[in-house]
């Protein structure tokens, strides 16, 4: 990953339903990674979008009354909304009822058909339809229930395409014997090949008896199995969604998704890519899930939390801060309203605001809002600000968001005792503490925005006003801005509302 590029992308949701706080978190973690890679000042492209088409949407939009694509239209839009309030920082929103995309589609499909990787046949299985799979007999819970959502599976029969995967079980265990690091974390990359070892079965990637699909170019009677034009979004978007010559994207860098979707994105998106004849992803990021008094939050249970209420109350960035900390990457978590208010009035309002609004205040009063010169009595900070950032960019070179924010976190008490250690209040008192105060003074205006600068792609919008507050330029948030003490001396700084203001009552 030492090149100027880097192309990242989160699953497409499906439009079956509203999105909540599952898919936020997803979003929120990509464009964590996003906004980190464009502060290396890589050109950055990073993918979301939503997955509209099967047997799982038309139920959902017969159910509400709608015709498939109204119904795909006003969800779609909803998960636009969400990124948005999000503040993702995407750079294309992907829909697979785009006609670009089918079209891009039906040419790949024509073209693994055509190498031979494509035949037909007849098949029975236990499908379930929220997850889009079928399921063998071992795979299901007690009486035919799918593993997954624990919901009751159909038995579905019939003639469809099918594609070679099990061909292509020697390349992908080559694949993953060669790359270690291609999933991550170590344990789903594990899985992920025990799957392909046990054996793969080939795939049924066609259904006769649903019509709300793109059709098999060569058989328009049978529409594209949902997953195969789903997963092909990702290589479809970069043909019409990223500008001329979007391909010199390819392949992915980072692919993230919860562990629910694994086996699509690990074993079958490689096996397609190489009938393809396209290059494969540098590495897929898996995620735990985020949990609700124990369970996966779902929208097939209904066990749901509503990110909106979080952010209309406590803002985007504590839910940015609050998901990317408390849930381990890459392990579950579990999102409650108590953790949430504890994470935002302990670390954001009392360790970060008001570290901020101190040091503000008292170059407000001792230096009448000019930051001092350094003059050169700190060594600590300046080399623990260094030390962390190696540390940052190492974690997020090894796609562990959680060690990012936490290390940042770091700094933010460093400087908090330095504040209680030091004194300034007292040193204000004494007139042969002069350059003691500066030092002090200069040290937490730099290191304070050396930290925000690196908590820039967790907490955008507080970074960039904790800027302006220091007198800075908004908008200079790259790791060279990072570095300790460039443009501080000197600036003039403004008092600002609190960053996390007190928030009374909360959300349910
Ligand atoms: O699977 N915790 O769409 P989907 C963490 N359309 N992440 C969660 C989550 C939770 N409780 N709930 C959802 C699909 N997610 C397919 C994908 S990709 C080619 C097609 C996030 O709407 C997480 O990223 O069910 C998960 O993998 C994804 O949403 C599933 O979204």
């Amino acid at each position: 990953m030492s090149h100027d590029r880097f192309y990242i992308t989160t699953p497409i949701y499906y439009v079956n339903a509203d999105p909540h706080v599952g898919h936020a978190y997803t979003t929120i973690m990509a464009d964590i990674f996003a906004r980190h890679h464009r502060q290396r000042g890589e050109e950055v492209f990073f993918l979301t979008g939503t997955d509209e088409h099967g047997a799982k949407i038309a139920r959902a939009a017969e159910a509400a009354g709608h015709t498939p694509k109204a119904h795909a239209d006003a969800l779609s839009a909803r998960f636009r909304d969400l990124g948005r309030v999000l503040e993702a920082s995407n750079d294309f929103f992907i829909r697979t009822t785009d006609p670009k995309h089918i079209a891009e589609v039906q040419r790949l499909l024509a073209v693994m058909h055509e190498r031979g990787d494509i035949y037909k046949g007849s098949y029975g299985g236990w499908y379930c339809t929220p997850c889009e799979a079928f399921y063998v007999e071992g795979e299901l819970g007690d009486g035919n229930t799918c593993p997954i959502h624990g919901t009751p599976v159909e038995w579905l029969e019939e003639e469809n395409w099918f594609f070679r995967l099990s061909a292509y079980r020697e390349r992908l265990l080559a694949h993953f014997d060669a790359h270690p690091g291609w999933v991550v974390p170590g344990p789903r990359y594990n899985e992920a090949r025990r799957m392909i070892a046990d054996g793969l079965e080939d795939l049924s990637i066609s259904r006769s008896q649903i019509s709300w699909g793109v059709p098999v170019p060569w058989d328009p009677k049978q529409v594209i199995y949902v997953w195969v034009d789903a997963l092909f979004n990702y290589w479809t978007a970069l043909g019409y969604g990223a500008g001329p010559d979007g391909e010199r994207f390819w392949p992915p860098d980072l692919q993230l998704m919860a562990k629910d979707i694994l086996k699509f994105h690990a074993v079958i998106w490689p096996a397609l890519l190489m009938a393809a004849e396209i290059a494969l992803p540098e590495r897929l990021a898996v995620h735990g899930y985020v949990l609700k008094g124990g369970e996966k939050m779902s929208k097939t249970t209904g066990n749901l939390v509503d990110p909106f209420p979080f952010i209309a109350d406590y803002g985007i960035d504590a839910l940015r801060y609050y998901l990317s900390r408390e849930i381990r990457f890459g392990e579950d978590g579990t999102f409650s309203a108590e953790g949430f208010e504890a994470r935002y009035t302990g670390e954001l309002a009392n360790e970060l605001g008001n570290l901020l609004n101190r040091t503000v205040n008292m170059i407000g009063r001792y230096r009448d809002g000019v930051i001092p010169a350094d003059r050169g009595l700190d060594t600590e900070i300046p080399a623990e600000i260094a030390l962390r950032t190696d540390e940052i960019i190492a974690a997020f070179n090894t796609a562990d968001v959680t060690r990012a924010v936490e290390t940042a976190w770091v700094l933010v008490r460093a400087l908090n005792r330095l504040v209680e250690q030091r004194a300034p209040w007292a040193l204000a008192k004494d007139p042969a503490a002069g350059d003691a105060l500066d030092q002090v003074l200069f040290t937490l205006a730099a290191g304070l925005k050396s930290v925000v600068v690196l908590l820039w792609p967790v907490i955008p919008g507080s970074a960039e006003r904790a800027l302006s507050s220091l007198g800075q330029d908004p908008a200079a948030v790259t790791l060279s801005d990072a570095i300790f003490g460039t443009g501080v001396a000197g600036a003039r700084v403004t008092a600002i509302l609190p960053l996390f203001p007190r928030v009374e009552g909360r959300p349910e």
